[in-house]
């Protein structure tokens, strides 16, 4: 296993260059950071807190947000822990700061302060340097997580670890499909194994790091194969670097079956993938994130669609819950609409505390079903990498063998199409070069014919639109008029 990691050498070597990116990075000295997160009580600790919710079989609630000042930052993180009885706190990331331009980033913060507004898209953590940080996180009583969608992390990851927060969100595959067009697939790998042995480096010294790869990529019709091959892959890069709190993430697709049997499938096949691959020593939680495509504008209607996601969380088991807020359709919520999405949440999550979804035959087919899809994707991606996983992976986005759906990366085949059953399930209609067998696609193939009877019309391209445009307008499955 240790041949995959970072050696110390090189890591240092890195680590000089990456503190020099941005002034605020020579504040960063590690060893002081780790005595700094030795003293955070263990309440507020994001592994342990994630850890406890599995033993204790709850499932917590987790908004997004941020804004460009820390003050407000922290008015509006207070808020939500208060007034929103939000379980964990996020701290959402600028865009400017996504993308490493951290002289944007500076601008944004003088003008908010003009503007006595945010004109940021999130928390500016850089700029904002490693004491910023610290007001932050110590400004609340929950575990606090740095959530955002940077391709290289790196600086990032040094600065908000050193400042307090005890989760990082991310990973070389779902920071950079989704997020970015051009960043080579290689590139961010390796950027993010950096990260990753930044957390290992962490947790060598006594300091529990929770790392979350993102579950839902695109967000966007995305078959739970293809959203769970990513999280196993990612899951096992980070332990080679050291990370031991490890949460893997599904975005909601729609069908209630088909939601409870890929957070099922997701826990059971990262357990069997981590095994293969020789860990033994880690701590595996999964998140559940609320519906991700598009919303009704309308509020109650958007209440509705979370509401349904709470459910689905809750009765699959997740130990964690990403909030959706009834501001979705319009953009970044307010505070208030941000805490009315938790306790919206919570309200849903706690009264199904004491029940369980009886598991249906159908479940434990669709289940199968899953793990058949994510062992064919995963088979291929060993074999291309002759047994190695990351040389697979880069291997197999090339070729077209893991397809990302509606992904602006040039590195991502985008060849694959799907669209939803006759029920609502996510299927796949065009493949491209995904490697998934005949006897799988012909499975598909059915389900889809079936849909396309009771429509009426012909399997179609229009039924991927329709699909799209299905949650925002009222149904889970776009009909035609
Ligand atoms: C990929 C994540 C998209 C979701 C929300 C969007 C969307 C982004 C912020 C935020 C609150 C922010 N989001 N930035 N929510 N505050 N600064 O992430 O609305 O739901």
């Amino acid at each position: 296993m240790s041949e995959y990691r970072i050696s110390d050498e090189r890591f240092d070597e890195i680590r000089k260059e990456v503190l020099t990116t941005w002034p605020t990075g020579k504040d960063v000295d590690f060893n002081e950071a780790v005595e700094y997160q030795k003293a955070i009580p263990e309440s507020k600790n994001f592994a342990l807190a994630m850890h406890k919710a599995s033993q204790e079989g709850k499932t917590l609630c987790q908004p997004r947000a941020g804004v460009a000042l820390i003050s407000e930052h922290i008015k509006l993180l207070q808020y939500l822990e208060n007034e929103g009885e939000a379980d964990l706190l996020p701290t959402t990331i600028d865009a400017y700061t996504r993308l490493n331009r951290y002289e944007n980033a500076a601008d944004g913060i003088e003008k908010s302060i003009n503007a006595r507004t945010s004109l940021l898209n999130g928390f500016p953590a850089v700029n904002h340097g490693l004491h910023g940080c610290r007001m932050v996180t110590e400004a609340v009583r929950s575990p606090i997580q740095v959530r955002h969608g940077t391709p290289d992390a790196r600086l990032l990851a040094e600065i908000t670890l050193a400042g307090g927060f005890t989760s990082f969100e991310g990973g070389g595959i779902s920071y950079n499909i989704p997020y970015a067009k051009k960043v080579p697939l290689q590139k961010s790998i390796e950027d993010w194994k950096y990260v990753d042995r930044l957390v290992g480096r962490y947790e060598e010294n006594g300091v529990h790091i929770n790392r979350e790869p993102f579950g839902p990529l695109t967000g966007t019709l995305v078959p739970p194969c293809i959203s769970h091959v990513c999280a196993i892959v990612e899951g096992i890069l980070a332990l080679r670097q050291g990370v031991k709190s490890i949460t893997l993430g599904y975005g909601q697709g729609g069908n209630l079956i088909q939601d409870v049997a890929a957070v099922i499938s997701l826990k059971t096949l990262a357990h069997e993938y981590f095994k293969r691959e020789g860990f033994n020593d880690y701590d595996l939680t999964t998140v559940f994130h609320q519906w991700m495509g598009g919303f009704p504008s309308d509020e109650a209607k958007a209440f509705a669609v979370i509401t349904l996601g709470a459910t689905v969380a809750r009765l699959s088991g997740a130990d964690k819950v990403i909030v959706k807020t009834p501001h979705e359709a319009m953009g970044i919520p307010t505070k208030e609409a941000n805490g009315m999405g938790i306790r919206c949440t919570k309200q849903a999550v706690s009264m199904l505390r004491d029940q369980h979804f009886p598991v249906s035959e159908e479940q434990k087919f669709e289940t199968a079903q899953i793990e058949k899809e994510v062992r064919s994707i995963m088979d291929a991606i060993y074999r291309l990498g002759e047994g190695d996983i990351e040389k697979g992976v880069i291997a197999a986005f090339e070729a077209g063998v893991i397809d990302v759906p509606f992904a602006p990366a040039v590195c991502n085949h985008g060849k694959i199409l799907p669209m939803r059953d006759n029920h609502g399930f996510i299927r796949i209609f065009n493949k491209g070069n995904l490697a998934l067998s005949d006897d799988i696609m012909a499975y598909h193939r059915e389900k889809l014919e079936e849909r396309a009877k009771a429509e009426g019309r012909n399997v179609c391209f229009q039924m991927v639109t329709d699909d799209i445009y299905a949650i925002s307008k009222g149904t889970l499955v776009g009909r035609p008029k």
